[in-house]
């Protein structure tokens, strides 16, 4: 086993890789940048080595000063976390070649799921069900126009190597598609560095629903039952829970069943998700396979009681994996929150800033995996995410009564945050009941008296400012004072006093 990790990753994601460390005796080694250097991860670790300024293009994002850092420490691995460098296949080769191990999957297998398009010739020879559609870039308006005749409209054009949402434009018929075939080809160029696009069958109000998987250097590769992703909004999860509302164990060991095939086809070593689109007649298709841990692992971690991270380093060390397929089954739901530094009232915009104070739930069936500490200035330079709260409970039902409950203990004062958001989709009866789909958050914050034409302006605002992102620190700044003179001007009162209203109702009762 390693006797040292150095964790190339900031935040939640590395206090949770350092608590594994802990737990199975390997000293974690931090890194940071210029940003972070009270951050929490660095206390938390036992040696942390300066990568540069704050920008992740200076810091976390520089392979070759990980690995240097690696190689000043003695680690013997790199654990990459999510984000910046773990499904980057240059670095998976760099770490090997500098004779460090990468805890992750093979650079073959990433590059394979890194293009979309060669990930769905890769499920189609596993012979699971895809998204019907072209397995190749699409070169000219005319084969556009021939491949979606044939597969009928709706039609999506996706960026081949994209995923998250950018590069995509819905096709409802035949004139609209010459315009966003050249749309989605320049937005795909600009994003990626790659103009080609593929198209897929537009698949109607479908569920988002993923496998996690896991796999040893020994040919196992289990599957750890579904996380259901489908409250997202603006491509962002915001809750993930496992198991699936609409899961039943059939479908379930068909689509567990699907996901290790095409895990097989690839090759594939370590922790990988493989993600479905599920429609209403509950038929799932292929989208695309994610070969990191992911944000959302801690549900599918209390419902199976497998700890993921620990596994991810024993595979990574050449152990077996310590359970079999037999040995998985789902116990009680759990659902996640991720809490961000943002403001609900106002179109989620960034919120950094000192964080004044911070009190945490307790008590029965509750976990939270932050990255922040009472006192501490949230930084502009990074995702905002601050924590991953998470319930268990026996049944769902339970763990939505739970989630309210401690949710109502949870202050955090100083900066914006998305926690009174979370207390308001908790009070919701089709949440409650499981029943929603890719479309709920957006039609939620509707009902929730959101006005369209300012988000509108701020989601323009929105887009300008990640292309300044090293202004990052200014532009929050003038952004957040503008809109939200904005905001005052042209949204209606009902709107924030609804939000502030679960706010007061948790303030009240501590
Ligand atoms: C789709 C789709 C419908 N049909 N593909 C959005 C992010 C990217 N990973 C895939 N996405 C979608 N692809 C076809 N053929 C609908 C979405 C989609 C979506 C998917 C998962 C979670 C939230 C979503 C929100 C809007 C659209």
């Amino acid at each position: 086993m390693f006797k040292k990790i150095l964790i190339a990753n900031r935040g939640e994601i590395a206090v949770r890789i350092i608590r594994a460390c802990r737990e199975m005796s390997i000293s974690p080694v931090a890194v940071y940048s210029d940003a972070d250097r009270t951050a929490l991860h660095v206390r938390l670790a036992d040696q942390a080595v300066h990568l540069g300024a704050a920008p992740s293009s200076e810091s976390y994002l520089c392979g070759d000063k990980i690995i240097a850092a690696a190689k000043q420490t003695s680690a013997e691995a790199i654990h990459p976390g999510y984000g910046f460098l773990s499904e980057n296949a240059a670095f998976a080769e760099a770490v090997e070649q500098a004779g460090l191990v990468l805890i992750g999957p093979p650079a073959a297998a990433m590059k394979m799921m890194g293009s979309k398009t060669s990930a769905r010739r890769a499920a189609l020879a596993a012979g699971a069900p895809v998204v019907p559609g072209t397995t190749a870039p699409i070169a000219s308006v005319e084969e556009a126009i021939n491949i979606a005749e044939e597969i009928g409209y709706p039609v999506m054009l996706k960026a081949a190597s994209g995923g998250g949402g950018k590069g995509m434009r819905r096709v409802g018929c035949r004139d609209d598609i010459s315009s966003a075939f050249t749309m989605a080809q320049s937005e795909a160029l600009a994003s990626f560095k790659d103009a080609a696009v593929y198209l897929e069958k537009y698949i109607e109000r479908p569920r988002h629903i993923e496998i996690q998987l896991m796999a040893d250097q020994f040919g196992n590769t289990v599957y750890l039952g579904e996380r259901e992703c489908s409250l997202q909004r603006r491509h962002q999860k915001v809750v993930e829970e496992c198991p699936s509302p609409v899961v039943d164990e059939e479908l379930r060991h068909r689509m567990g069943e699907a996901a290790v095939k095409i895990a097989r086809a690839a090759g594939y070593v370590n922790a990988g998700t493989i993600e479905f689109l599920v429609d209403s007649q509950k038929n799932f298709y292929f989208l695309e396979m994610n070969t990191r841990l992911q944000v959302e692992h801690p549900v599918t971690e209390m419902v199976t009681g497998r700890d993921l991270v620990h596994e991810q380093i024993r595979v990574a060390a050449g152990q077996p994996l310590s359970f079999s397929q037999t040995d998985v089954w789902l116990r009680g739901a759990a659902i996640e929150c991720r809490i961000y530094a943002e403001d609900p009232e106002h179109n989620f915009m960034p919120s950094p800033g000192l964080i004044k104070k911070i009190k945490t739930p307790a008590g029965p069936g509750v976990r939270d995996d932050s990255g922040v500490y009472e006192g501490w200035e949230v930084p502009v330079f990074y995702d905002s995410l601050l924590a991953k709260f998470c319930v268990w409970a026996e049944t769902r039902a339970l763990a939505v009564k739970r989630l309210a409950r401690a949710l109502d203990e949870y202050e955090m004062s100083g900066i914006r945050t998305t926690l009174p958001f979370f207390r308001a989709i908790v009070r919701n009866e089709d949440f409650q009941q499981g029943n929603f789909d890719t479309g709920f958050i957006d039609r939620f914050l509707q009902t929730q008296n959101h006005n369209p034409a300012a988000s509108a302006a701020d989601d323009d605002a929105m887009a300008a400012q990640q292309e300044l992102a090293d202004l990052a620190a200014i532009a929050a700044v003038l952004h957040s004072k503008t809109t939200a003179q904005q905001h005052r001007d042209a949204t209606p009162q009902a709107t924030e006093s609804r939000w502030k209203t679960y706010g007061r109702m948790a303030q009240r009762r501590f």
